[in-house]
């Protein structure tokens, strides 16, 4: 099946412009957006689609969610940065907020979702050494394939990946890499004295929403404990409510000893980051050895609250369990040749296209678009569904039709 639309004119000059101008590191969805309310956005030529990407996560609240937007543009007109060279007044409150929600002795605010995986690794090298006792530039970190955590030289030095790490190298040492999903391996990982840290997303995400086995994250915790090594939950864009508990990790009722926040941190509108942990890994990185000019910066810390109130406030995680399993439910139903499998936990879904044609994924998205939902694909074969967590019942039910109606097409050519 190819695609049969034509794309505007309007929309051939947006993209005409990113392609002349722009660095060629993405491959977008041909469509323009140009506004975001809610579970919708609008391109420039005022078509209104579901967003079934919500930002990779980050617009969990909605788009322009009011109250987020509020904070944001109250505060911009008062204070936006101080540096962390002086004090502010929102960066204390903010901190009290965030580690009472979640129940840390301490936060380290950074801003992009990979600048918090660099700070996890550092705290625990810096545990490693003067907690734990590994000798010097010893310390190990160990990760799992399909891990995802950003674009940094760390990240893709951990990255299994190909189209992430080729011709980037020379490689951060001090990384292993383990099979996911699989406790043996870990076990036999850990038994090295050096290791300091065992980081990995509660689901995978990029990797195209890999769920684990039931009782994996409750091993991984009883593992990291057994061997004293830290537990470091990327939970970037598994938490905030997105799987239908405000962290994956509650699932299976664990807590990390190192969590890692971004993306929904500011419902879509800033780069807000968080690290949390308690004093006997946070203490050991002193004044001077770590930082952000942006890391703290009172905007941010107004945001934040608000984003994270508004998950609450909104029973998002109660939402997102319901409207996901539905989703399941409902596309579980659907009679078609070309899913081969529907998964994932509250409403970060994948499904994966079976097709002879290994562009089908892609033509599908380009089909879901034209008839008003957009998502995209991953690997080729899988598609993420990740609408905001404030869909309701009656929308998801159109979606579903939606990607019904799209599946028949995708028959039929
Ligand atoms: C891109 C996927 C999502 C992440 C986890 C850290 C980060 C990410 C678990 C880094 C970022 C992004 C970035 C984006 C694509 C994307 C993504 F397709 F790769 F899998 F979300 F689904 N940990 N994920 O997923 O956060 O530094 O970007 O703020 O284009 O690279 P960041």
């Amino acid at each position: 099946m190819h695609s049969t639309y034509a794309l505007s004119a309007n929309t051939l000059h947006y993209l005409e412009l990113e392609e002349k101008y722009g660095a060629h590191n993405y491959h977008p969805l041909p469509v323009v957006l140009q506004k975001g309310k809610g579970v919708y956005v609008w391109d420039i030529d005022n078509k209104k689609y579901y967003d079934f990407l919500s930002g990779y996560s980050a617009v969990n609240q909605g788009h322009c969610h009011p109250r987020i937007i509020e904070a944001l543009k109250e505060q911009a007109e008062i204070l936006t940065l101080t540096s962390r060279a002086f004090h502010n007044n929102l960066l204390g409150e903010y901190e009290a907020y965030i580690t009472s929600y979640f129940g840390y002795d301490k936060v380290l605010p950074m801003n992009t979702g990979v600048e918090g995986g660099e700070t996890a690794i550092k705290l625990a090298r810096r545990w490693g050494y003067t907690v734990k006792g590994i000798e010097p530039n010893k310390a190990k970190i160990i990760f799992v394939e399909g891990n995802f955590w950003g674009r940094t030289m760390a990240a893709i030095s951990s990255s299994t990946d190909p189209s992430s790490y080729e011709k980037f190298g020379p490689f951060m040492p001090g990384f292993e890499v383990i099979p996911y999903n699989n406790l043996i391996a870990l076990e036999t990982a850990l038994q090295d004295q050096n290791v300091a840290g065992f980081m990995f997303e509660p689901i995978q995400g990029e990797a195209g929403v890999v769920v684990p086995d039931d009782g994996y994250l409750k091993g991984v915790r009883a593992l990291c404990h057994k061997y004293n090594v830290l537990m470091i939950a990327d939970e970037i864009q598994t938490g905030l409510a997105r799987t239908g508990k405000m962290l994956a990790c509650d699932h299976e009722e664990i807590k990390p000893d190192i969590l890692i926040l971004g993306k929904a941190l500011s419902g879509g509108t800033l780069p807000i980051s968080a690290v949390l942990c308690n004093d006997e890994i946070m203490l050991t990185i002193k004044a001077g050895e770590h930082g952000s000019t942006y890391g703290g910066n009172p905007l941010a810390c107004k945001v934040a609250m608000a984003a994270l109130q508004v998950l609450k406030d909104e029973n998002m995680c109660e939402n997102a369990a319901v409207m996901g399993e539905l989703f399941r439910q409902e596309i579980g139903k659907i009679d078609s040749p070309f899913i081969s499998t529907i998964r994932g936990k509250g409403l970060l879904n994948a499904i994966v296209i079976k097709h002879t044609n290994p562009e089908a994924a892609w033509d599908f998205c380009l089909a879901l678009k034209d008839n008003g939902l957009l998502a995209k694909p991953t690997h080729g074969d899988k598609i993420r569904f990740a609408p905001p967590l404030n869909i309701n019942a009656t929308q998801m039910q159109e979606c579903v039709s939606i990607i019904k109606n799209t599946l028949h097409m995708l028959q039929n050519n």
